[in-house]
């Protein structure tokens, strides 16, 4: 099956003389969406983000009980924001006040004026409702114009959704904005792959939208189905939702051959598009910093790190008219930079996302991350980046199980050579989690794969 069919819509001047000075390392020719917001001199965007600050905190008080509360509680009143170090002063916002105050509690604006609605899936608990006004949908849609633009997707190209088009943000969000850059969008949704791979082939795609675990099968299923990833007229992927490790992406990158991105966002600040990569900064992400204040604290003690250090990434949306959130614990770790980037933005940069703080585990006492499994598999040249964990009490005891995919041409039939494989694994991953792991190789495809975000624990522990 050819992978390619729609001559035209790969070679638009634009595209072509984009990829050549991305090519040729000349990222400031390229193209910015919104060259005085997102080039802004920092003095500059530091008194834009204080103004907006004071304007939201008050709007914030005004309308929404549940802040007007925590603040008098702590004795601020928008008043006392007189400098951006003073977000300090404002209480932190988690999950709980948003779940607690089910459906609209926390709204500022009465359903009259929302024109969406969104929500988080709720697999622990209620899920969160967050509401758009049509400035927000505005802010939306112009943040991820923005971002698409950064990871090199121009006017004209033809974008592919992967993402699901239900109450996930994933999906409505990157289609809003993508419409708003000038590219033609496929609605395809998540699931039915194939399908999603003769379109590919079919309309000329250029843009695929979709979580990086979801990108991977797609490949996979492309590959089984005889598909010619290499002539196809896909470029760029545009991935988020989940962590991308670097492995996954540099395997996607050379299997799809395409550029793959990565962009950050969650849904109780808005949803993708508070942060994306440039062409020129690869493993970073550029905050929307005209309307998100980004804080790094210790999640421990909630204090501010030093600066460049990795912490908790607290956000406050600066625009919000729907669902305004104040100081939002992300619970993601990372570190920012302001240092100039070469693609002449000025906003910071963060570090990707790769562990969050709850994600930890802690086996016989022991913490452990699940993106250090991640980067010893990556580093096995026998196992696919698929894998999955469980842990279970064995005897009283935690028992940590490793479930990894052999590459097909690593499979033998000799079973000494199968369990040496299995022993060789299991001493690296000792090495590097200072805990006993159990590994189960599993045959290639065996591991469950996910349309959206990849379920790689399964901790019993806590049923
Ligand atoms: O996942 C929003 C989104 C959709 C972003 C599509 C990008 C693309 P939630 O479902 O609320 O929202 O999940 C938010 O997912 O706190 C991170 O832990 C994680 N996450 C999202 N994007 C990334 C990423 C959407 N690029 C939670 N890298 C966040 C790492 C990510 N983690």
């Amino acid at each position: 099956m050819p992978g390619s069919c729609c001559a035209g819509a790969a070679d638009l001047t634009e595209k072509g003389a984009m990829l050549a000075a991305a090519q040729a390392g000349r990222f400031a020719e390229l193209p910015i969406f919104d060259r005085a917001a997102e080039c802004m001199p920092r003095e500059q965007l530091r008194a834009l983000q204080l103004e907006k600050l004071q304007r939201q905190v008050a709007y914030t008080y005004r309308n929404v009980p549940h802040y007007r509360a925590a603040m008098d509680e702590l004795g601020v009143s928008p008043e006392d924001i007189r400098t951006l170090d003073d977000v300090r002063r404002l209480p932190f916002t988690d999950k709980t006040a948003l779940r607690d105050t089910y459906p609209y509690g926390l709204f500022a604006v009465g359903l009259e004026d929302i024109i969406e609605l969104h929500a988080s899936s709720g697999t622990t608990g209620k899920p969160i409702v967050v509401g758009y006004t049509r400035d927000d949908m505005d802010v939306w849609s112009d943040c991820i114009a923005r971002l698409v633009q950064m990871a090199g997707v121009v006017p004209g190209d033809i974008a592919q959704m992967a993402f699901g088009y239900g109450m996930f943000t994933g999906g409505f969000g990157l289609h809003y904005g993508l419409q708003k850059l000038g590219c033609a969008m496929i609605p395809a949704g998540s699931g039915n792959t194939e399908r999603h791979i003769s379109m590919i082939g079919d309309y000329g795609t250029t843009v695929l939208i979709a979580t990086p675990s979801y990108a991977m099968h797609i490949c996979e299923v492309g590959e089984r189905m005889g598909f010619d990833w290499e002539r196809s007229t896909l470029r760029v992927g545009l991935f988020g939702g989940e962590p991308c490790p670097p492995a996954l992406k540099a395997e996607i990158e050379s299997r799809m051959h395409i550029v793959c991105t990565d962009n950050y966002g969650l849904t109780e600040v808005m949803g993708p598009g508070v942060s994306g990569e440039c062409l020129a900064s690869r493993d970073q992400q550029h905050i929307a910093e005209d309307h998100f204040l980004w804080e790094v604290v210790d999640p421990e003690t909630g204090e501010p790190v030093a600066e460049g250090e990795v912490g908790e990434l607290v956000l406050t949306p600066l625009d919000k008219q729907g669902i305004p959130v104040l100081r939002y614990r992300t619970h993601d770790l990372t570190r920012v930079t302001c240092e100039p980037c070469a693609c002449g933005r000025t906003h910071a940069r963060m570090d990707k996302v790769r562990v969050r703080s709850d994600d930890m585990l802690i086996i016989r006492g022991t913490n452990v991350f699940p993106s250090q499994i991640e980067d010893v598999l990556a580093g096995i040249d026998e196992v696919t980046p698929h894998y999955h964990i469980i842990v279970e009490t064995v005897g009283g005891m935690d028992a940590l199980t490793v479930e990894t995919e052999v590459r097909p041409d690593k499979m033998t039939d000799s079973f000494e050579q199968m369990d040496a494989m299995r022993r060789r694994i299991a001493e690296k991953l000792k090495g590097a989690l200072l805990v006993g792991v159990n590994v189960r190789l599993v045959e290639p495809g065996g591991i469950e794969r996910t349309m959206g975000k990849a379920k790689h624990i399964d901790d019993m522990r806590a049923r």
